[in-house]
């Protein structure tokens, strides 16, 4: 098999959330040792080093968005990035930042995805359904709506970043480890059709179980991108994220969903956003998702 290569693009910004620091969290991986694991794994890895972007002004929503054109500026910038080494044959890995810089990233993939023909689909790793919209949103905060920016729902600034308005389409997600969807957001996500495995879930049938109803379509035409919210973990695990919800997947847990993942092969983009340094423990989450993200790309107990 050729080898592949990843791509680390850091978006450090923290201009989508409603607490500050996300935007240390590409150096938090960095310094958990994220290329060098990614490198033992027999991948080539480049680190495109950082993005840049406007700087977080801190103002209240207006309309129903925070920070409404910072955040198109850098997911702009985000989407350029990852289109480029999609197109290069690279595994892109964004590094966030906060949650809103998958409406650049996904868009991107979904893009390339047009062009090649690929089938996409998105698993969206996280305790929150970011499906909210302006009318919807408790905090106006844009971490909590990509998903819903990306499928149209959203201000035109946000909706038309890419080639095609709208990007995706709910049919293409698979959301695991929801916890917390606010009460118009919950509308949304039944009237859309979104396909949610909440904790609930999960705790009836487990992960294994859970993970092969999520998997069960992915065939080898799938672009598989793993959009990983670090605030899917259980807070105890995960301390080191701005909007925790307690009741996440344990450290098995997340292992199997990652090794399961891993083992369809498909794996072509992952975004690791959400990690706030501010919050964390001698970057102990940071670590936790590094260790992950090795599963992820196929570590496992007995082989390689
Ligand atoms: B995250 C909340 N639903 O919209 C909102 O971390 C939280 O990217 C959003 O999943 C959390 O403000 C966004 C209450
Ligand atoms: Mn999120
Ligand atoms: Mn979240
Ligand atoms: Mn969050």
């Amino acid at each position: 098999m050729t080898q592949q290569t990843v791509s680390l693009i850091g978006a450090p910004t923290d201009i989508g959330a409603g607490h500050r620091g996300a935007s240390m969290g590409p150096e938090a991986l960095r310094v958990a040792g994220l290329g060098e694991r990614l490198s033992a794994r027999g991948l080539k890895v480049i680190d495109r080093g950082n993005l840049q972007g406007p700087l977080n002004p801190w103002l209240p929503p207006e309309n129903g968005y925070r920070h409404l054109d910072e955040v198109a500026a850098w997911n702009m910038a985000v989407h350029t990035a990852v289109r480029q080494e999609l197109q290069a044959g690279r595994i892109p890995v964004m590094l966030g930042g906060d949650h809103c810089l998958a409406i650049g990233s996904i868009s991107a993939v979904a893009d390339h995805c047009r062009d090649t023909g690929k089938k996409l689909r998105v698993l969206w790793l996280d305790a929150h359904a970011d499906f909210n919209t302006a009318n919807a949103t408790p905090s106006g905060n844009i971490h909590g709506m990509p998903v819903a920016c990306l499928c149209g729902n959203g201000p035109d600034v946000l909706t038309g970043i890419g080639s095609h308005r709208p990007s995706t389409s709910p049919q293409v997600f698979r959301q695991v480890g929801i916890r917390s969807v606010d009460e118009g957001e919950k509308k949304l996500v039944r009237e859309a059709g979104m396909k949610i495995v909440d904790m609930r879930h999960i705790d009836e049938v487990g992960m294994k179980r859970a993970m092969e109803e999520v998997l069960a379509d992915i065939d080898e035409d799938t672009h598989l991108h793993v959009s990983f919210d670090v605030d899917f973990l259980d807070p105890p695990d995960a301390p080191g994220v701005g909007t925790t919800v307690r009741g996440g997947p344990t450290y098995r847990e997340a292992q199997l969903c990652m090794e399961m993942i891993a083992d369809t092969g498909r794996l072509a983009s992952l975004d690791i956003v959400e990690l706030n340094p501010a919050y964390d423990v001698h970057n102990q989450t940071a670590e936790l998702a590094v260790d992950l993200v090795e599963s992820l790309f196929g570590k496992s107990t007995l082989i390689r």
